[in-house]
Parts: structure tokens; sequence; C-alpha cells
């Protein structure tokens, strides 16, 4: 069961999100809302088995401050101060840079290139000394990336089963066609599929232990999440998705946030 602590972790980070977005001006609040508790997962896995060279990408870069808010509630941030989040010379920027930021396992932005990345490093390290396993976190719509079915189609050939995709399937389909059913396209690339609740940790942490223990194939995780989640007036309205945060809007978010 999900602890009250998990549950009060994330909503501080939903709250730190809103916050930053409104001192900034700045951030894709909806997108980082979305991915609070995939990356939460990811990281608490991590640390709990030891496996601290396992190696997240988060692939959506522009939910970068949902990926900073969540590192920084777990201690991850070397001390940098995210209030700097998108002034000049800030470490973290809108998008997420492994050379500003030490905590960033590689630069992403422009979509589609965080599963090419990741099946990459999967294919090298399943055969290193220490076998690491590799975890990305794809937006449901960023599979319209072809670069995503060519890696797909790699990974599974080359049985990289220490890959692991998260899919943010929020059904935010006004940017681009909309990508229906994952779970035929998933397994007709050869992989292991499993459908997951994105808000659960406890879901999220039951298949992700399905997924590393999974042998010979890459698992995705097709994780049902809503764009906005626990800010009413942001879910599934797709004017929210790249806009500012008043100090109304703020204090509405923060007070819809507070109920644990
Ligand atoms: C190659 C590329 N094309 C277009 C964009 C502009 N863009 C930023 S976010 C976005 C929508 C992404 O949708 P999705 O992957 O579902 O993410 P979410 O809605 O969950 O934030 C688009 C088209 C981009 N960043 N990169």
């Amino acid at each position: 069961m999900t602890s009250r602590f998990d549950t009060q972790t994330c909503l501080n980070i939903r709250r730190r999100i809103l916050q930053l977005a409104n001192k900034s001006g700045e951030g894709h609040v909806p997108s980082s809302l979305s991915i609070v508790e995939m990356v939460v997962a990811v990281y608490q896995r991590i640390a709990q088995q030891s496996l601290s060279n396992d190696l997240f990408i988060l692939s959506k870069g522009h939910a970068a401050l949902g990926l900073f808010s969540a590192l920084e509630s777990m201690g991850k941030l070397d001390g940098f101060d995210l209030d700097s989040f998108c002034e000049i010379d800030s470490p973290f920027g809108g998008h997420p840079s492994s050379m500003n930021c030490s905590a960033v396992t590689f630069s992403t932005g422009s979509l589609g290139h965080g599963l090419p990345v990741a099946a990459g490093l999967a294919h090298f390290h399943r055969h290193s000394s220490q076998r690491l396993n590799i975890y990305t976190l794809l937006g449901d719509q960023e599979c319209n990336e072809g670069s995503i079915w060519e890696s797909a189609l790699i990974a599974s050939t080359l049985n990289l089963d220490n890959l692991v995709a998260l899919v943010d399937v929020n059904r935010s389909d006004n940017r681009s066609m909309p990508m229906l059913d994952h779970e035929s396209k998933w397994s007709s690339f050869g992989w292991n599929v499993l459908k997951v609740d994105g808000h659960s940790l406890e879901d999220l942490h039951r298949n992700l232990d399905e997924a590393d223990a999974y042998s010979g194939r890459p698992s995705v995780l097709l994780c049902e999440t809503v764009k906005g989640k626990g800010v009413s007036f942001m879910e599934n309205s797709p004017e929210w998705h790249h806009k500012k945060i008043s100090l109304e809007d703020l204090s509405i978010g923060l007070a819809e946030l507070s109920i644990a």
C-alpha cells in the first residue's frame, strides 16, 4: 500500500511545480504534473535496490520542471538551488541538460530521442560487468516520432530485457495525430506490455518489479494518467500546455493540492 509519506511527497512535488512555474513564468506545468508518481517510483526503485548506477532518461523533456522538482525532493540536486529555475546561468532550464546538471542522464527536449539513447545504453550495459537497468519516460504523443519505433524494433531484436519504457498515456492529442491502441503497437514490435495506473505508486512498483524480472525482451509500462493531475482547471485542458501561472491561479492550485 502507498504510504502517507509517499502521498504527501507527491503532493509536495506538485506544489513545488506550481510555485516554480509562477516564480519563473516558465515550465510546462500540466505535462510535469502528469509524471510525478512515475519519476518518484523509478528513483525510489533505484535508491531502494542500491542500483544507484541505473539510469533514467526523461524523453518528454518539456516536463523538466516535474523531473527537477522530484529530484529536489529526493535530495539529488547536489546542493544547487532549484529556485533559480529558468534564470540565466541556472543549471535548471526549461528542458533538462546533462551539461548543466549532473543529475540529468541525457539532454532532451526535441521529442523522440530518449528511447533511441536508452536502447543504446541498454545494449552496452546488458553486457557490462555490472549489468544496469535503463528506464525512460515517453509522452504518448511523442510516440508519433518515427525514431521511437525504429528504436523499439532494435530493442526487441537485441533482446534488451534491461530496458524499461514508461509511456505517459494522458491522451493529450491536441498537438499531434492521436496515437491510438498503444498496447497492440508495442506488442507487435516485440515488447512485453504492462498496463499501469500511472498515479499509483503501488501499481507502478508492482509493474516495475515485473518488468525487471522479465527475461528476453524489453518491457513497456503503459501508464494511464491525467495531464495536469491534481489541479482541476488544468486537468485535460489544452490551453494550459505552456501558459504562465498568475498568483490567483497559484493560490487556487495550492489549495487544491493541500488535502492529503
Ligand atoms: C521533435 C519535436 N516536435 C515538436 C515539439 C513541440 N512539442 C513540445 S511538447 C509537444 C506535445 C507532446 O505531447 P506528449 O508527448 O503527449 O506530452 P504531454 O502532452 O504529456 O506533455 C510538442 C508537439 C518538440 N518538443 N519536439
